[in-house]
């Protein structure tokens, strides 16, 4: 089943071409960690990424938390994305109607479709919102088969609203539009038939990482005090069928990030290597 076949496997039968992309960059570099540079400027994100590079298949930021987002720094993450070999994820989690949804991705400060390989986009509008998405590719510089989005469907943070039919229904949104849907954000497989479709699961610490912050709270290994439910990378990856697994704080408040990569990096594949082992 979906979960037992191997990244290689799963690229074959993906019918979007950017979710084969990510399959394939993540069986080649062996790494299914996404590092999220939740990080207030520019410089400090172009150094996170530098440094966590090697070791992950996904950068994801939030530009609008950023202090000082221009152009040039957007260019120089494309640049860093290129010499690294890892995909730009803008986590904006639209959620309007595809016209507004079309604008914001397109114009505004951030002009998000000409860098951005993936975005993150809410179920809550219904198939409209990934026509309007489509439809500003349709007018602009980048091609609709190097972009494409993921559907939240499953959210980390306590007493989430997203659950129950809420769930099925925006999996079942994503797997009736492949042509532009490459993965779920969610914390379970439960409901993803489709091979191709990538599971990304954030909420992902080790209790070791955590140094006196908040544990209170979850199974796994905590929370931060503000909703956020952290599990470990072996339980995210063995019981819920995580692919690409999102750290940040585990990475960002860490004494060396590179290093803290590496080693969410090697925790994650063994976890991936024992999944699919027979
Ligand atoms: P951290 O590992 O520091 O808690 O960061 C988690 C990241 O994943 C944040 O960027 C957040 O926006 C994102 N995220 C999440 O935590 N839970 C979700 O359900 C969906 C998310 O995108």
């Amino acid at each position: 089943e979906r979960l037992k076949t191997t990244f290689e496997a799963r690229a074959e039968k993906s019918s979007n071409a950017m979710s084969a992309k990510i399959l394939r960059l993540i069986a080649s570099k062996q790494t299914t960690l996404c590092v999220a540079a939740d990080v207030s400027n520019a410089d400090k994100v172009l150094e996170l990424a530098n440094a966590v590079g090697p070791y992950i298949c996904i950068f994801k930021t939030h530009v609008d938390a950023l202090s000082d987002f221009s152009k040039k720094f957007a260019q120089e993450l494309q640049q860093l994305a290129k010499v690294h070999n890892f995909l730009i994820m803008e986590d904006r989690k639209f959620g309007d109607i595809g016209h507004t949804a079309s604008l914001q991705y397109g114009a505004g400060c951030f002009q998000i479709a000409d860098w951005a390989d993936l975005v993150t986009v809410h179920a809550i509008p219904g198939p409209g919102i990934i026509d309007g998405l489509i439809n500003c590719l349709e007018n602009s510089k980048s091609q609709l088969k190097d972009r494409a989005c993921f559907i939240v469907a499953e959210m980390s943070s306590k007493d989430t609203l997203a659950t129950g039919s809420y769930q099925s229904a925006a999996i079942k949104l994503a797997e009736s539009r492949e042509d532009f849907v490459a993965g779920i954000v969610s914390q379970s497989a439960s409901g993803i038939s489709l091979p191709g479709l990538v599971q990304l699961t954030p909420g992902v610490r080790t209790s070791s990482s955590q140094n006196g912050k908040d544990k209170n709270g979850t199974s796994g290994s905590g929370g931060d005090g503000l909703g956020q439910q952290y599990n470990s990378p072996d339980h995210v990856v063995l019981e819920r069928g995580a692919d690409v697994a999102v750290v940040g704080r585990g990475i960002t408040e860490a004494d060396n990030p590179s290093d803290a990569a590496k080693l969410y990096r090697d925790l994650l594949w063994k976890a991936y290597e024992q999944r699919v082992a027979v």
